[in-house]
């Protein structure tokens, strides 16, 4: 059976542990009873809000490769199910960034619409942040995120048209049955940016460079309790290494490392010199430094490995063993130095989860 299809089993194991894990939560097995009434029914069944609420935060607590997972009780859920019009979608996913942004107090939220019922298809999102740079792809080399070319491309052939700067938001892509595809800006206000200037380094703000305040993953389905929630937009603050180490290093993304090499007078034809190390730990700090001063939260690895490792811990402590993928947690730089290098996961995946991104529409 494709993962997006309801699955009576898994139902019946959710209820039991939110019986398990919630002192108001229902009998399970008299729950159960009366989704298999509704399922009968309709083909499908219909979490209550607080299923949908403990679902959501338990995906994120089963979400292997997030180092941020401390938090999970925290998580703000935002039910949507209700919304199927496009421009609602949209209007819906502008109104989380504003929740979430804070005015840079960033809250851990999710926004959950509706999951697929028979003979009718919910509304997708096609973006994969609600938040991203366009990347245009010129004859050799791209302005703005590489990452985006090929979505850049797609929406520009649905109409839209950037300024053609290196940091263009790229707009919602909204998919319903009834309306096909739609774009919707996102409005500049919903988009909290940080410019990026260096604590001793006066010429870093020449490079003109910076990023947005609010990480929100829009492309991976939500799976609870044997049903798949295919729109869940969630965001959480940056780990400042994912902008520092990757976004605005790696070769294929913004590739800043050689000018801030050479910035940095190291001799940048010799890999013995260090110099991407060396220029790799400017850039964090940055990264770092501008979101602090900007009042705007990011965490850094050394604080967020040791947040973990206390959630390590504290699952340990409630009769449960958290799991993770090594490859993803321990962070892209200094990894030996952080407690979280030095530790053995289970990798197996667990649910309630966030699913693959992909085109799994059926
Ligand atoms: C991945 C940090 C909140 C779910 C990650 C990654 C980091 C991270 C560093 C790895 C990303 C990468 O290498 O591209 C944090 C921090 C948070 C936070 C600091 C602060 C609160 C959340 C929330 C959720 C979540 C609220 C969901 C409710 C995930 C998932 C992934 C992930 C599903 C894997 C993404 C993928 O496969 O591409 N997180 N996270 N995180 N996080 Fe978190
Ligand atoms: N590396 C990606 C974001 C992935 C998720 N990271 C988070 N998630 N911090 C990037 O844009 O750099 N979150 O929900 O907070």
């Amino acid at each position: 059976t494709p993962i997006h299809s309801v699955d009576l089993g898994e139902a019946e194991a959710f209820f039991h542990q939110h019986a398990a894990e919630n002192m108001s939560a229902p009998d399970a097995e008299e729950r159960f009873s009366q989704a298999l009434v509704e399922f009968g029914q309709r083909g499908i069944f219909t979490h209550t809000t607080e299923e949908l609420e403990f679902g959501a935060r338990l995906a994120w607590r089963n979400a292997n490769r997030c180092i941020g997972r401390l938090y999970w009780r925290s998580l703000v859920v935002r039910d949507r199910r209700h919304v199927t019009r496009a421009d609602d979608v949209a209007a819906e996913c502008v109104d989380h960034l504003h929740a979430a942004t804070n005015d840079g107090r960033i809250r851990p939220v999710i926004t959950v619409f509706a999951p697929d019922r028979p003979g009718r298809q919910a509304p997708r999102l096609r973006n994969d942040q609600l938040i991203r740079y366009a990347g245009y792809q010129g004859s050799d080399s791209v302005v703005g995120d590489p990452a985006q070319a090929e979505f850049t491309r797609w929406v520009e052939s649905l109409g839209w048209a950037g300024k053609g700067t290196d940091f263009d938001v790229l707009p919602l892509v909204v998919e319903t049955p009834e309306e096909g595809v739609t774009l919707a800006e996102v409005p500049a206000d919903a988009v909290l940016e940080v410019e990026l200037t260096h604590p001793e380094l006066p010429w870093f703000a020449d490079l003109e460079l910076k990023w947005h305040a609010v990480p929100a993953i829009s492309s991976m389905p939500l799976r609870i309790g044997g049903v798949t929630y295919p729109t869940a937009p969630f965001n959480g603050w940056y780990l400042g290494s994912e902008i520092g180490s990757r976004n605005l290093v790696d070769p294929d993304r913004y590739a800043m490392l050689p000018e801030v090499g050479r910035r940095l007078g190291l001799d940048v034809d010799d890999d013995r010199s260090l110099w991407k190390d060396r220029a790799l730990v400017e850039i964090n700090r940055a990264v770092l430094h501008s979101f602090d001063r900007a009042g705007v939260k990011v965490a850094d690895h050394h604080n967020e490995s040791r947040m973990f490792m206390a959630f390590v811990d504290k699952e340990e402590r409630a009769g449960r063993v958290a799991h993770a993928e090594w490859s993803w947690v321990v962070p892209p730089m200094s990894g030996a130095s952080l407690p979280v290098y030095h530790h053995y996961y289970d990798e197996s995946v667990q649910l309630p989860g966030f699913l693959p991104a992909g085109d799994w529409s059926p």
